[in-house]
This record gives C-alpha cells, sequence and structure tokens, in this order.
C-alpha cells in the first residue's frame, strides 16, 4: 500500500503510480507487525531484512553488507565510522533501491525501464535490468556523466541519450514520458526504490549494535536522506530500538537548494544553474525536498553545504590516510562533519555515508595530479629519483 505524504491518500502497491492526484510524494506503508528481529550484527546483506520489504527477492547481485569502517587515524579520539557503500555491486548505494526497484518492476509485469541519472542510478538499473532481461532506456545530462558510470550503463547494454540540458531537464523528460511508453521509472520518486535504500539504516544499527547520534550523507535528489529516515523510524515503530539518529544533509555549494531554503526560510526554489565538481549531485531541483525536510525536521537534523575544494581535501585524505577511495560526492559527508565539528555543532558517535567508490570518477583525480616523465632504467637515476621526490 502507499500513502501520500501531502494528503494522506492510499494507492494500492499494484498500481503503476508515481505522485498522489495532489502532487504530494507518495510513500510504502509496511506492515510491521510482520517483522522480526534478526538484529544480531551477523551475515550482513539486504536481504537479511526481507520482512521489512514490500516485494520479494527477484532480481539480485547480492547488494549490501558493505563495510563499517572506523575512522582511526583521521579521528583517533572520536566514534566517526564510515559506511562504504562502494563495496556494493555496481561500486554505489542505488543498488540497495535497484534490486527492490527491478524486482518490484517484474512483479508488475513490466518490461521496459527508464531512468534520468547523474550516472550512478544509470549504471545501477542498467546492470539490475541486464540480470532481470530488461529493455533499459537512460537520460543523462550531456557532457557531465563521470566517466566510470558512463562506461557501465553503455557495457550492460542500456540505450543512453544525452539530453542537452542538465539532471534536473533530464527527469521532467522521464516523467512526461513514462506514461506514454509504457515503462517504469526508477528514479527515487518511485517509493518502492526507496524501501530498498532504508536498508542503509538496518545494516548501520545491525553493525555498529546501536543507533549512532548522527548519520552524515550527501544530498542530491534526497531520495537517499529520506529513506535511511524511514529505516530508522521503522526501527523505532517496531519496538526494536528506541534511539533515533539526526540526519545530517549534505550539499554542494553550487548545488544547495535545501541548506537555502532551512537557513533561509520560505517556500522551496529550485536553484537553476547547480555546478560543482561532484557531479553526482549536480541537482538543482531535488525530487524528494519535502521528503527530505521533514526527515530533517523530525530528526532535529542540519543541512549545511561545502565547497568543491573541501570536498576534493576530503576524498584525498579519506584516501590518503584511511585508504579509502571514495568519489566526491561522497567525500562530502566527511567534509560536511568537518565543517559542522569545528563548529560544535556534532558530537557523539557519527556514521559518514560514502555513497560511491572513487573509481567511478577517475579523472577528478587525474586532473591533479600529474606523473613525472619516465625515469632511465638503471638504479642510481632511479635511486636520485626516489630520494629526490
Ligand atoms: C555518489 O545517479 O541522482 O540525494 O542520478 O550518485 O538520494 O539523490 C545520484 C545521486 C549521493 C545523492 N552520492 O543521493 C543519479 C543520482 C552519490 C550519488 C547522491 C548520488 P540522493
Amino acid at each position: 500500500m502507499l500513502r501520500c505524504i501531502e494528503c494522506g491518500r492510499f494507492y494500492r502497491g499494484d498500481e503503476v503510480v508515481y505522485r498522489c492526484e495532489c502532487g504530494g510524494l507518495l510513500e510504502v506503508i509496511v506492515d510491521l507487525s510482520r517483522v522480526d528481529d534478526v538484529f544480531d550484527g551477523k551475515d550482513v546483506r539486504l536481504w537479511k531484512y526481507e520482512r521489512f520489504l514490500p516485494v520479494r527477492k527477484k532480481v539480485s547481485l547480492e547488494e549490501g553488507g558493505t563495510p563499517l569502517y572506523r575512522l582511526k587515524n583521521i579521528f583517533p579520539s572520536l566514534r566517526v565510522f564510515l559506511k562504504n557503500e562502494g563495496a556494493n555491486p555496481t561500486g554505489s548505494f542505488k543498488d540497495r533501491g535497484m534490486t527492490v526497484g527491478v524486482s518490484k518492476a517484474l512483479e508488475l509485469g513490466m518490461d521496459k525501464v527508464l531512468c534520468a541519472s547523474t550516472g550512478n542510478t544509470a549504471a545501477s538499473l542498467a546492470a539490475y535490468s541486464a540480470r532481470a532481461g530488461m529493455k533499459c532506456y537512460i537520460l543523462i545530462p550531456g557532457g557531465k556523466v563521470a566517466l566510470g558510470k558512463l562506461s557501465q550503463a553503455l557495457i550492460h547494454g542500456a540505450k543512453v541519450i544525452p539530453v542537452k540540458g542538465n539532471f534536473d531537464v533530464a527527469l521532467k523528460l522521464v516523467m512526461e514520458l513514462s506514461s506514454d511508453l509504457r515503462v517504469y521509472v526508477l528514479n527515487s520518486i518511485n517509493p518502492f526504490r526507496l524501501e530498498g535504500q532504508k536498508t542503509l539504516a538496518f545494516e548501520i544499527y545491525d553493525q555498529l549494535g546501536e543507533v549512532p547520534d548522527n548519520v552524515v550523507l550527501p544530498v542530491g535528489n534526497a531520495g537517499n536522506i529520506s529513506a535511511i529516515w524511514k529505516g530508522f523510524k521503522e526501527l523505532a515503530m517496531a519496538g526494536i530500538t528506541k534511539k533515533l539518529p539526526r540526519m545530517v544533509g549534505i550539499q554542494a555549494e553550487g548545488a544547495s537548494p535545501l541548506v537555502r531554503m532551512l537557513k533561509e526560510g520560505g517556500e522551496f526554489r529550485p536553484c537553476s544553474n547547480p555546478e560543482t565538481v561532484a557531479t553526482a549531485i549536480r541537482i538543482g531541483n531535488p525530487v524528494n525536498w519535502s521528503k527530505a525536510v521533514r526527515a530533517i525536521r523530525e530528526s532535529k537534523g542540519l543541512l549545511e553545504s561545502v565547497s568543491d575544494g573541501e570536498i576534493l581535501r576530503a576524498q584525498y585524505r579519506l584516501a590518503s590516510k584511511e585508504g579509502i577511495f571514495v568519489e566526491p560526492a561522497s567525500a562530502a559527508s566527511l567534509a560536511g562533519f568537518i565543517k559542522l565539528k569545528d563548529l560544535h555543532l556534532v558530537d557523539g558517535t557519527t556514521v559518514l555515508v560514502a555513497t560511491g567508490h572513487g573509481l567511478k570518477d577517475p579523472n577528478v583525480v587525474l586532473d591533479r595530479f600529474s606523473l613525472p616523465n619516465p625515469v632511465d632504467p638503471d638504479v642510481e637515476s632511479m635511486k636520485e629519483r626516489i630520494l629526490n621526490h
């Protein structure tokens, strides 16, 4: 069953519907009387939490069960952990959404799927639809998708169509096309996809053995922050936990319409020309903004923005000090946490969500480093080079 978060109207789960007639976003209502307390810290993987999910497992690449590391070199005296979603099958958290979303597409009898994407949604949907034997159509912003993600979408056999415009333009087109083409839309406006993503909350609780004080993550289309908050609320509603974390969302300065709204007050206004090195979150009109604002308010959370410089420094710090290579959008979690910690706005146990693998976007690294000229292949020249550099 689906319910509109604005007017409360119900829809059947076997209808293909993305928004309420009133325009509000929909969310899945799960029967929490059926869930069980499986949180023993063992065998952590997404489908362990099947009872919380509104579909049966049909299409899977064995997602979830991603590592939770303590950042012991960067923060030796703090309890700061990093949940490395880059360890998912296609290298990002989107796989959580797609195993559930594509399973739902099969249940509905759909054989074509469609999304707009800054890259990771495309890579993930292309892989899961290939596994399910479906046709996949992907609209990407022309020229602004990281190469790793683009190559994934292509090799999985999706039809990839660049749009003259940014992600927001592409998503608008997707919504307009969906009914005409009888395709199933798997952007995060799809409430079933978010059901998969809420398992990130379950895994954090399962691996940590407690609910953390803060969960910090990058915000683009604002689906993930909404999904993870729903997961924690369901744990509490089912009587499994009592505590709830504060949800802390981080946007890139050049694409931060939600930060502006919460800081300045007033109506939500999209940002018309989003720009950031973190292309994954180069989004000016986040479709889930109303769910995200609710997550921040209910959890007494925070929204903050960080500059591209802060993002790139955090990415390098994580890779060079902890051995964890994440893409720029994911480094926004660490950059935002450092900023808020220095302002004394966060304390206690914190989990940073690293949403995507660093190899997704090799260019952003290679643009910053240069290799020296090759060295003559003799020991003396090599010794000199090693000791002088
Ligand atoms: C690495 O792939 O929107 O706030 O089309 O790839 O749930 O949108 C990606 C988003 C964070 C933001 N980190 O998550 C897409 C897309 C990474 C991402 C986000 C994205 P949402």
